[in-house]
């Protein structure tokens, strides 16, 4: 089995990872890399600068993985501030702030940064679009799940395997898990 090596301190994301990418064969590790976090609007460039900078650091390909969630009544925050938000504000302010508002439209977004030691840094995008529910449901996931609608049940609701089928780390992983095949390290 191909192991792939994920540069995350998210326990939540690894458990993910894991599961996400074990279906499709391959194997996942977790590296101690804790990389700057570049202040930027996009998770692309965050993604992309993360990668490159643990696989100069450990000399080896590395995976990391760059989310956040794109609330379109707050014009698209916190985005790329989303830990940052989840650490100081918490989903009961996040509901706060929404409060009266009719556009409960939100994205979750990952980008997924591989880079190989010396090359340049490979980015791959997954969204899911769903809607800021009213109040917080559901004891799965970590983060903003418990207030992300999907489909009628907010991802707190749903267990790891249903979540990682429709989520944008999912959809993420899975693009990057078929790139790997046709660019076998
Ligand atoms: P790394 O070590 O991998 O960087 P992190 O938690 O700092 O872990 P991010 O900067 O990508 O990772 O995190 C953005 C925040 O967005 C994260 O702390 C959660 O609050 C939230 N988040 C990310 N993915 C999520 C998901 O699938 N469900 C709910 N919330 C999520």
């Amino acid at each position: 089995m191909h192991k792939i090596y994920f540069a995350t301190g998210n326990a939540h994301k690894l458990r993910e990872a894991k599961n996400i990418l074990g279906e499709v064969g391959y194997e996942v590790e977790q590296l101690d890399c804790d990389y700057p976090e570049l202040q930027a609007d996009d998770l692309e460039t965050i993604s992309a600068y993360g990668a490159r900078w643990c696989a100069d650091k450990l000399d080896r390909d590395v995976m990391v993985d760059d989310s956040g969630i794109f609330i379109d009544a707050l014009n698209g925050f916190p985005g790329p501030y989303s830990r940052y938000v989840e650490d100081h504000l918490g989903n009961q302010k996040v509901l706060k702030l929404m409060e009266g508002d009719t556009n409960r439209k939100a994205v979750f977004r990952t980008v997924v940064g591989f880079c190989l030691p010396g090359g340049e840094p490979h980015t791959f995008i997954g969204e899911v679009v769903g809607t800021i529910s009213l109040e917080e449901r559901g004891v799965h996931g970590f983060g903003y799940d418990p207030i992300f609608l999907y489909e009628g049940q907010t991802f707190g609701e749903l267990e790891d395997v249903k979540k990682n089928r429709v989520s944008h780390r999912g959809n993420a992983m899975r693009k990057f898990a078929h790139w790997l095949e046709s660019n076998p390290r």
